[in-house]
């Protein structure tokens, strides 16, 4: 018994206020309209015949390095340029909120992106990593990179070799966790201790596909605590939810958080 709304009701905005631990769980629905296109979305130029679920594997980096390592950059560089929305500054203010309050609202994002930051927040977990971190693809050695020079919007440029390890001179690879392999277990355990005494969760802009992340809100039924989803549209965890909020996250999040 989902209850689908199209706006915060007088019960829901109740439930919320009363919460002292809040969590969220947000994905790439919650940058959308800051203009950082989502993976189910169709790509563009070079990577248009490719899915992102093609691009973001080992297997692919291994047999195309130059495809995937320019795909990060272009993505780097259209994340540079676009800036946080009402969605990530309502949450940014809620758990300021919270925390001066004697709350805590814990930000898990399976987003790559630093847009949480730009607004203000502090997330818990970065559940696949961050886009703007390389490291060596054999050694684990990290590397530091000057940002890349892409217009991010019009002008995928031509393939580039990714960059090579001081140490062992394998490929530098983006600080993002791809399909097979394992999530940072650090973060992924605080994500779930965070969820699992949580008074309330929140899951924003997530298509409830890609595990394990999608299966994190179903340890705050543990404790029987509320699930909030926030996205225009029904996803695969929708059923799982108390309440589904049919709306954009630029929209619902500062309403809930009022
Ligand atoms: C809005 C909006 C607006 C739009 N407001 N909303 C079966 C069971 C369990 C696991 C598996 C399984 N089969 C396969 C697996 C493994 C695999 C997996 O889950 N695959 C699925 C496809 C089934 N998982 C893994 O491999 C993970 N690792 C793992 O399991 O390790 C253990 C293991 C090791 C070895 C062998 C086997 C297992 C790793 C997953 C890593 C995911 N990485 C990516 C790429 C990161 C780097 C990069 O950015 O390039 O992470 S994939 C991509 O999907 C990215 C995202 O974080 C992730 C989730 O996507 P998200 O955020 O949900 O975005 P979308 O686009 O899917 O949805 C957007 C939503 O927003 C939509 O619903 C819109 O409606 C909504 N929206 N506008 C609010 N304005
Ligand atoms: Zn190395």
């Amino acid at each position: 018994n989902v209850q689908v709304l199209s706006g915060v009701t007088d019960e829901l905005a109740a439930l919320v206020r009363s919460a002292s631990r809040v969590a969220v769980l947000s994905g790439a629905g919650i940058s959308a309209e800051s203009g950082v296109p989502t993976f189910r979305e169709s790509q563009t130029g070079l990577w248009e015949e490719f899915s992102a679920e093609d691009l973001a594997t080992p297997e692919a980096f291994q047999h195309a390095p130059a495809l995937v390592w320019t795909w990060y950059r272009w993505r780097q560089s259209l994340i540079q340029q676009v800036a946080p929305n009402p969605g990530h500054a309502a949450l940014a203010r809620w758990q300021r909120g919270m925390a001066g309050a004697g709350g805590v609202l814990s930000i898990i994002t399976q987003n790559v992106d630093d847009l949480h930051e730009r607004a203000g927040a502090e997330v818990l977990a970065h559940l696949h990593g961050s886009i703007f971190e390389h490291r060596c693809a054999e050694c684990g050695k990290p590397a530091e990179l000057p940002p890349p020079d892409y217009d991010g919007f019009t002008a995928p440029p031509e393939p580039e070799q990714p960059p090579t390890c001081a140490c062992c001179g394998a490929f530098v690879r983006p600080g993002v966790v791809w399909f097979g392999e394992m999530l940072p277990m650090e973060a992924f355990e605080a994500a779930s201790a965070a969820v699992r005494s949580a008074d309330v969760v929140i899951v924003a802009g997530t298509s409830g596909i890609v595990q394990p992340a999608a299966s994190l809100p179903l340890l705050a039924l543990e404790r029987g605590a509320p699930l909030i989803e926030v996205n225009p549209v029904e996803s695969d965890i929708s059923e799982v939810m108390d309440f589904c909020l049919r709306g954009p996250a630029g929209e619902m999040l500062p309403a809930l958080a009022a």
